[in-house]
């Protein structure tokens, strides 16, 4: 007996329990996405037991390959791996996909069972996470490697749908990873030509491969067969090109072996039925009954996996050895990252400017960030090429290009998703990344921002230019309802600082966060630096405070955020002349703010009845919150306009006089 057959017949085992517990699945569940994991669990099944170097005893091995399923909705592709390899999911996880409280939710959530590198779902995400996962491999490389001691050497696997190659975030990430030669990134495409209304020929008829070729992409076109060891061999010579990044195309027939729905839209989002299950186990030799069957020998030849992850990782950890012995205190600096520290920030950190000066908070932020940057060395970032005015450049820190990662300074080219979804990349693998552009363009990666709050990464969106103040460039460039949005999304800390100082305490506050992302909204224009004695060090943890406080309890209370803090100032001063006691509030972190206990809002903004006006050059919505029944808001109620920006400001009525007429106002009603 030759010895190939029972290993052919085990793998087709073991294929098989894949799409028979991806089926049973979405079955018992009554919703999910059956088809895509039956036709892609070859080349899972293959990454997972043949190709990858993991350790599913350690999930968060630092060296480990990273696998993404791009395509999230064939999340039980991904479940069944994790429990056949021994991830730590149990059978019963899986009967319960899609339930409540469940690991196996519908969509892969990262976090939420060891071996899910990212949540996906939003089609394109993932590839383009991967861009950034594989891009920190090659600078963690450049950074720690020293000769005769490859620390980091890993690879990024991802297997893409239609959808996923359909979306503009993945074109946008794949031309920079073609451009940077990432080659150490292997993206299988599940080339089905399904998608959920119908064939692909609807709506999509380029040639991807030669579009990839066109990116600077090495592509292999595997056709229809996927013998196992063709996935394989391509998987391996996708790794031996290591100056391009590659792209796997694989022909597969969506629920493969399903008699009545195999290459139909019908197998992507429903389940097949109870009927169609049992013939479709039938025509695999599959026992009809009972479900969730898994062969003991596939699951035993699956979990071989562990004992090779753990030799895999114990030959890591030797070689970790003897490198944190020639290189104590990069072996630190990397720990740090592994373990995604928060950094420490010294007190001295946080830069003074002189009180009564002028200056835009993005330039405060550009002398700040050359400050903690200095102190925290794996801070890196970059623009969609507006680093000229966002001012986000690490000054003397270097490039990141072509072979070449060692730099600090990502050039992300006019690609904003893509740099959300790379910023984020770089955040999972423990970098603290920032991405910067003008807010207004935070709407073309909104879809990246949120998952960096669902996923709970401490990205950094540095995002300027944060109003009318814009001026001359008019209502495109002028954000209008854009805080509204971010501040509406959980978990994401949006920072209007109001001045320098703010700026400083803001980039402090980003950089010890450990879960949530901040977006910090900056101005163009220059505002008054405050006196720093009357900004307390807490202030955006606390959210807002009491600036400046009238003599007695206030008859009204001014908030304001960023620029507009100044004019409540103005107006505060100018109230208080006429024998009105005015207090200013500034807000630079609403969401912080909402966090804190009834007691200190009521501190901050005096007790409910107090006239409040808050002032802020955006949209209106949320305010009212604050301000209460007794209360106005001066906000922007419409698009912007071009002109200069003092000028802009006075035709919206967003001015001193404006906030002193609407206290009266209120005060007299
Ligand atoms: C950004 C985004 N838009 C829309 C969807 C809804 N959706 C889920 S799968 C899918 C397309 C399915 O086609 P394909 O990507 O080829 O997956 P297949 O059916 O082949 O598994 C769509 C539109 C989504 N998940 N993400
Ligand atoms: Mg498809």
């Amino acid at each position: 007996m030759s010895t190939a057959q029972p290993q052919a017949g085990l793998d087709e085992l073991c294929v098989n329990t894949i799409r028979t517990l991806a089926m049973d699945a979405v079955q018992k569940a009554n919703s999910g996405h059956p088809g895509t994991p039956m036709a892609l669990a070859p080349v899972a099944y293959t990454l997972y037991t043949r190709v990858m170097r993991h350790s599913p005893a350690n999930a968060a091995w630092p060296n480990r390959d990273r696998f993404v399923l791009s395509c999230g909705h064939a999340s039980m592709l991904l479940y069944a791996m994790l429990y056949l390899c021994g991830y730590g999911l149990t059978l019963e996880d899986l009967e319960n996909f899609r339930q409540l409280g469940s690991p196996c939710a519908g969509h892969p959530e990262y976090g939420h069972a060891p071996g899910i590198e990212a949540t996906t779902g939003p089609l394109g995400q993932g590839i383009s996470n991967c861009v950034g996962l594989a891009l920190a491999e090659r600078m963690l490389a450049a950074r720690f490697n020293r000769d005769g001691h490859e620390i980091i050497d890993h690879h990024t696997f991802t297997i893409a749908s239609d959808g996923d190659m359909q979306e503009g975030i993945s074109s946008e990430a794949c031309s920079l990873a073609g451009h940077l030669g990432l080659g150490r990134l292997i993206a299988f495409y599940d080339d089905n030509h399904i998608s959920i209304e119908g064939n692909t020929s609807l709506s999509f008829s380029e040639d991807v491969g030669a579009r990839y070729e066109a990116y600077g992409w090495h592509v292999q076109r595997l056709g229809e067969d996927l013998a196992l060891d063709r996935i394989e061999h391509a998987a391996r010579t996708a790794m031996d090109v290591a100056d391009r990044p590659s792209l796997i195309i694989c022909r597969t027939h969506i629920a493969i072996g399903a008699p009545n729905k195999q290459d139909t839209a019908a197998a992507h989002g429903s389940p097949l039925g109870a009927e169609e299950v049992a013939l479709t186990k039938q025509a695999y030799g599959w026992p009809t009954e009972p479900p969730f069957h898994v062969p003991a020998e596939a699951l035993e030849h699956c979990r071989a996996t562990v004992g090779r992850g753990e030799q895999a990782e114990r030959e890591w950890n030797e070689r970790l050895v003897v490198y944190r012995a020639a290189n104590p205190e990069l072996a630190d600096q990397l720990d740090a990252i592994f373990e995604r520290r928060a950094p420490a920030l010294p007190p001295g950190l946080l830069k003074r400017f002189e009180a009564g000066t002028k200056m835009a908070t993005r330039k405060a932020s550009q002398e700040v960030l050359q400050v903690a940057a200095a102190h925290v060395p794996s801070l890196v970032g970059g623009s969609a090429d507006l680093a000229p005015s966002t001012l986000t450049l690490i000054d003397g820190a270097g490039d990141i290009e072509r072979d070449s990662y060692g730099g600090r300074n990502l050039h992300f080219g006019i690609r904003e998703h893509a740099m959300g979804a790379i910023v984020n990349g770089l955040a999972l693998s423990g970098f603290r990344a920032y991405g910067s552009t003008f807010l207004i363009f935070s709407d073309y990666m909104k879809g990246a921002v949120r998952l960096a709050a669902l996923m709970e990464l401490p990205s950094i969106f540095c995002y300027t230019h944060d109003s009318i103040g814009v001026g001359e460039d008019g209502p495109t460039h002028q954000p209008i309802e854009q805080l509204a949005a971010l501040r509406a999304t959980p978990n994401i800390n949006v920072v209007r600082p109001a001045d320098a100082h703010e700026t400083a305490l803001a980039w402090s506050f980003a950089l010890r966060a450990v879960e949530t992302p901040t977006v910090l909204a900056l101005s163009r224009q220059a505002l008054i630096v405050l006196d720093p004695e009357l900004i307390p060090e807490d202030a955006i943890d606390r959210g807002a405070y009491i600036l400046r406080d009238s003599a007695g309890p206030p008859a009204i209370v001014l908030i304001g955020t960023g620029s507009e803090v100044g004019l409540c100032l103005d107006a505060a001063r100018r109230l208080a002349d006429e024998g009105v006691a005015a207090r200013v509030v500034s807000m630079p972190c609403m969401d912080r703010f909402e966090a804190q206990p009834a007691a200190e809002h009521e501190r901050v903004l005096g007790p409910a009845g107090t006239p409040r006006v808050a002032v802020e050059a955006a949209s209106p919505f949320g305010w009212d919150r604050w301000t209460g029944e007794h209360g106005a808001v001066i906000a922007m109620r419409s698009f912007g306009a071009s002109g200069p920006e003092a000028k802009v400001y006075a035709h919206f009525g967003i001015t001193v006089d404006a906030v002193v007429e609407q206290a009266h106002a209120l005060l007299s009603s």
